[in-house]
């Protein structure tokens, strides 16, 4: 939360700064203007005043970003030393060396003889003593600029800059040298303006459409291709991947191809077929969507522990190709589904045979890792359970994925299919096992009421002793998974639940008659905090001593992406390709902290690995291990998490937000050694966000 106030600080304080020098400027400039001795001494007194604040308020800037880098180190507030203090401190250097001084004399002078107070008055015209002032207004203004928009072209901003400072060089020069201190005719000042404005608009122009073409990404690119490699040890190589291998000394070479999942007689065969069809939901409300055999949700695939499972994905119709990706299921590399990564997006009437043998049991889902934003959205997923090879203790099963529809008639929010009130009977003493998923982009909220209940699992991993509790909300992140277990009461049960900030009419309403009210829901909830529930396992290995750190900090701000101008959501001040690799080998052990100081969520999702997390904002977990695949860091909010490299291959680590991952929130794990054939961009219709 410090850090988050902290960054947010520092974009007002940059804006004040900027308003400060605008104002400072002014007054520097026009003082020569002022026949009157005493009028001109005293408005350079004013203007020193002015001159003194805005340099307490630089050191104050200066100092919060020193802070900010002894708190997260030198590497993570490296850009924001280049982008926001550089071009602040530069001119703020000259203005201490030529400004300062003359506005002193000029200040502390006496009432004297003429041809003193002309001689200041020719100093307080003399280029050296204003051009850099009015060079600090550009200067805080690019500082200000930079921390709410992403950079792109510094050789930009420089050749903007200096061109500023010879233009305002000349013109105050020529001004010296007449020693005219006649302010200009209305005319010719208004013809001035105008010609500034034209400047302003021309470079604003020029800015804009370089950035757009610099932010393009290759029209073929390998998603290794990482303009920087991050070995979790401080030390940062900008020579792509290769470099990375070439550090280790690691020879070998492993292709993603190799690393696919048993052959051998499958246990359970299922085949998905994508293709497009308008689907009903219960209210009769259509969606256009795409599916999976023409259902939405697709077909719910369920296996037991310990099977071997192969799945023949057809592409029926979707033109711009589909992958699935097993999300929370750690496969083997090459039947991760993620197009551009570890496959080519599947085309229509071609076919993709995944393989895995699942050692997990519990919750889980599958959807599309081609364009996933948008293919998810449309309803390219469905439910996976993998059921224990003893018998659940539960008699009753139901599987509940909330999704957010865009309709014909505008957007819904449903469990499954059902977006308004749907009734179910369940007999009274009845053991229920309720599989909550969040198949949307942002974080949602379920209610259970009517009965105690546990919240057994979290995205499929087992709570320890989880307690019963009751009146609590529970925030579940985008593509996160809770299973909960209560007994039927002899009354209703309803489970309600929203995407965040939209309402909802969804709702399953459980009785042992089929009938029954539908209750109101309480206003005050307490969330649910999984950091708390349950009880530590005796003899669960937490780590102490790591191989790697890494540290994730999110921002938001604007900027162009791909050629188009957007919210970005940064890591590490970085949108895809700058963000970081991160380099694992087999056998280690990582942590990560998240930090975010961005106004939204962010449900960090690691593909093919689980993160333990161990502490949230500063406090150890004290609840059972809280096992996670998605993490939904929220505003304000610090994680560190931990995992085991145990599964060699080339993984990403997005934002579930897949609005977010689409405009560059995304990165990559990386074992050494192991390298992708496979290459994304427009050119190759692989498409993975
Ligand atoms: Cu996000």
């Amino acid at each position: 939360m410090f850090l988050m106030l902290l960054s947010y600080t520092e974009t007002v304080v940059a804006f004040l700064l900027w308003i400060l020098f605008i104002w400072n400027a002014r007054m520097i400039k026009n003082l020569p203007y002022h026949s009157e001795e005493r009028t001109f001494r005293k408005k350079a007194k004013r203007a020193r005043i002015l001159y003194i604040l805005i340099l307490f308020i630089v050191l104050i800037h200066a100092g919060m970003v020193t802070l900010e880098g002894g708190m997260l180190g030198w590497k993570l507030v490296a850009e924001k030393v280049w982008t926001v203090l550089l071009p602040l401190l530069l001119p703020v250097a000259f203005t201490l060396a030529y400004t300062l001084p003359t506005l002193n004399r000029i200040a502390n002078s006496k009432e004297d003889s003429l041809a003193d107070f002309q001689e200041l008055r020719l100093s307080a015209a003399n280029p050296v003593f204003v051009v850099p002032v009015r060079a600090a207004v550009l200067g805080s203004f690019f500082s200000y600029w930079n921390t709410i928009v992403l950079p792109v072209s510094w050789l930009y901003d420089g050749v903007i800059f200096v061109l500023f400072v010879i233009t305002i060089w000349l013109m105050q020069k020529k001004r010296y040298q007449m020693q005219s201190f006649v302010k200009p005719s209305w005319l010719v000042r208004i013809m001035r303006k105008i010609s500034v404005a034209v400047i302003v608009i021309v470079v604003s122009l020029g800015w804009f459409f370089l950035n757009m073409e610099q932010s393009r990404l290759p029209d073929r690119f390998s998603m290794m291709d990482h303009k920087n490699v991050d070995f979790g040890d401080q030390t940062t190589e900008g020579h792509g991947v290769h470099h990375a291998h070439h550090a280790s000394g690691n020879e070998k070479n492993i292709s993603v191809t190799e690393l696919k999942g048993p052959s051998g007689h499958p246990d359970r065969r299922f085949t998905l077929v994508a293709q497009k069809k308008k689907v009903r939901l219960i209210s009769g409300k259509v969606v256009d969507a795409w599916t999976f055999n023409g259902q939405i949700p697709g077909p719910e695939l369920r296996m037991r522990e310990g099977e071997l499972v192969e799945v023949t994905l057809i592409n029926k119709d979707i033109q711009e190709g589909v992958t699935i990706h097993w999300h929370g299921l750690n496969v083997p590399n090459r039947e991760d589904g993620v197009a551009g990564v570890t496959q080519d997006a599947v085309q229509p009437n071609e076919r993709y045979v995944y393989r895995f043998r699942v050692n997990q049991v519990g919750t889980y889902w599958y959807h599309s890792h081609q364009q996933s934003d948008l293919q998810v959205e449309k309803g390219l997923f469905g439910y996976l359970v993998v059921e224990p090879k003893k018998p659940l203790a539960e008699e009753k099963e139901i599987t509940v994925l909330g999704h957010q529809w865009k309709t014909g008639q505008g957007e819904v929010f449903a469990f499954n299919d059902a977006d308004t009130v749907k009734r179910q009977i369940v007999k009274q003493g009845t053991k229920v096992r309720l599989r909550l998923a969040n198949t949307s982009n942002l974080p949602m909220q379920f209610v259970l009421i009517g009965a105690p209940f546990q919240v057994v699992a979290i995205d499929g991993n087992d709570v320890h002793q989880p307690n019963t509790i009751a009146n609590q909300e529970l925030k579940l992140a985008a593509g996160g998974r809770y299973d909960i277990r209560f007994t039927m009461p002899n009354h209703p049960v309803f489970l309600t639940g929203s995407r965040e900030y939209n309402p909802s009419s969804a709702g399953l309403l459980l009785s042992p008659d089929g009938k029954g009210e539908v209750p109101k829901v309480p206003k005050d909830l307490k969330p649910f905090d999984p950091a708390l529930y349950g009880k530590p396992k005796p003899g669960t290995n937490t780590p102490h001593s790591f191989d790697r750190e890494y540290t994730m900090v999110f921002d938001n701000k604007m900027g162009f992406y791909d050629g188009r101008f957007n919210a970005l959501w940064l890591i590490n001040g970085k949108v895809f390709p700058e963000t970081p690799m991160l380099m694992v080998k087999e056998g280690e052990w990582v942590k990560t902290t998240f930090i975010n100081r961005s106004g939204m969520d962010h449900p960090m999702h690691l593909h093919g690995h689980h993160m333990l997390v161990l502490s949230k904002n500063g406090k150890p977990v004290t609840g059972s291990p809280w096992w996670v695949d998605t993490l939904n860091v929220a505003p304000g909010k610090s994680y560190e998490v931990a995992f085991r490299a145990n599964n060699p291959g080339i993984w990403m680590d997005h934002c579930h937000n897949l609005d977010h991952a689409r405009v560059g929130m995304t990165l990559h794990l990386s074992y050494e050694g192991i390298s992708s054939p496979f290459m994304a961009g427009r050119e190759t219709k692989n498409q993975p966000e």
